[in-house]
């Protein structure tokens, strides 16, 4: 049934015949859209919750369950790990959403303390269960957890990465493509850096059907607001509806798309950046990455303005202040 139902096309191993297994730790708000949303790659065979709060994963399975008859994505089997993570074994790629969530009018890097001890507690067991799975980290703040993620794991770093601003490129991506006129996919711009207030939008790559952004007549003046409102975009969610979770579920949707279909896409993800674009700091921020079955393959070097360089080593220095800060 797996081999009919599940696609192995550019799947390479054992995951093209079996279909992949996905880890989920933390049956929040974010997890559980995670979730719908790999499921709706139809890529997986097995997904497994994991949550300290078992009742709430208990149910949760038992209701993504019900779906299974009447929607074809859910044919994966949904299953819920044990409290020292038996039968998350041999995952392709774990995802790790759990945490405490930004509260109304707190940055993510406060929450970072809280998160950074309940690493702690939750890799090792995982990872000794899946020594050969990728990590998506997408607990806040980010770009601090996946470095913690990479420490604790001891994994090589192609094989943690953190969800990034490719949520917030998508943010972009939609606002750019509204003013436009466009559809968000005909837009191509990129945030880099940090998850967050220091992160750089790149008006010098960013270009709508091949005609680049300068062509496009945007002043800097706009450009900057635009960032500021997608910096802000969270922030809204939250004071709207106390969370934020389809968007970055969707995002980490189509990462593990990218990651199990082995596409090579380049997408903004977090990585280890020290040693490329000149960066000299331990930390992780988003770059340009190539992703394929083995996490990021590659860093691509993108050219970038002088103030964009620039503004990509503030937001490598102000994340390498707050890793001083927690025990990595
Ligand atoms: P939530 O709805 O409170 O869910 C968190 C879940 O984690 C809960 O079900 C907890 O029981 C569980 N949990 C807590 N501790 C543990 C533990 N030790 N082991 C296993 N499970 C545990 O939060 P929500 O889902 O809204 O957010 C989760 C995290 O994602 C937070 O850190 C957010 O800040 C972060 N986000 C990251 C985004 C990004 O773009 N990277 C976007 C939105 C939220």
């Amino acid at each position: 049934v797996d081999e009919l139902c599940f696609p192995s096309v550019g799947m390479g191993g054992a995951a093209a015949l079996r279909g992949a297994k996905v880890t989920i730790v933390g049956c929040g708000s974010v997890g559980m859209a995670c979730a719908s949303s790999i499921l709706a790659t139809g890529l997986a065979s097995t997904l497994v919750f994991a949550d300290v709060d078992s009742k709430k994963m208990r149910g949760e399975v038992l209701d993504f369950t019900h779906g299974g008859a009447v929607r074809v994505f859910y044919h994966a089997n949904v299953k819920a790990a044990a409290p020292n993570y038996d039968g998350s074994e041999e995952s392709d790629v774990i995802i790790i959403t759990a945490g405490a969530r930004q509260r109304p009018g707190e940055s993510r890097l406060a929450l970072v303390a809280r998160n950074a001890a309940i690493f702690r507690s939750i890799l090792p067991p995982l990872v000794s269960r899946s020594p050969n799975a990728i990590l998506i980290i997408v607990s806040n703040p980010v770009d601090i957890l996946t470095a913690i993620a990479a420490r604790i794991s001891g994994f090589p770093p192609g094989r943690v990465l953190g969800s990034g601003t490719y949520l917030d490129s998508s943010r972009l991506r939609v606002a750019l493509a509204s003013q436009l006129g466009v559809a968000p996919k005909s837009v191509h711009a990129s945030i880099l850096g940090e998850h967050g207030d220091s992160s750089v939008a790149v008006a010098s790559m960013a270009n709508v059907g091949g005609a680049r952004f300068a062509d496009i007549k945007m002043s800097e003046t706009a450009w900057a607001a635009l960032h500021a409102r997608v910096v802000g975009a969270a922030k809204d969610v939250i004071e709207l509806k106390g969370y934020t979770n389809w968007g970055v579920g969707a995002a980490v949707g189509a990462l593990v798309g990218f990651i199990l279909r082995d596409e090579k896409r380049v997408v903004p993800v977090s990585v280890s950046a020290k040693g490329t674009y000149d960066i000299e700091e331990d930390v992780f921020l988003s770059l340009p990455a190539v992703l394929g079955r083995g996490g990021v393959e590659r860093v691509l070097r993108v050219p970038l303005s002088a103030a964009e360089h620039s503004k990509l080593h503030a937001s490598a220095q102000a994340l390498a202040e707050v890793a001083r800060s927690v025990e990595l």
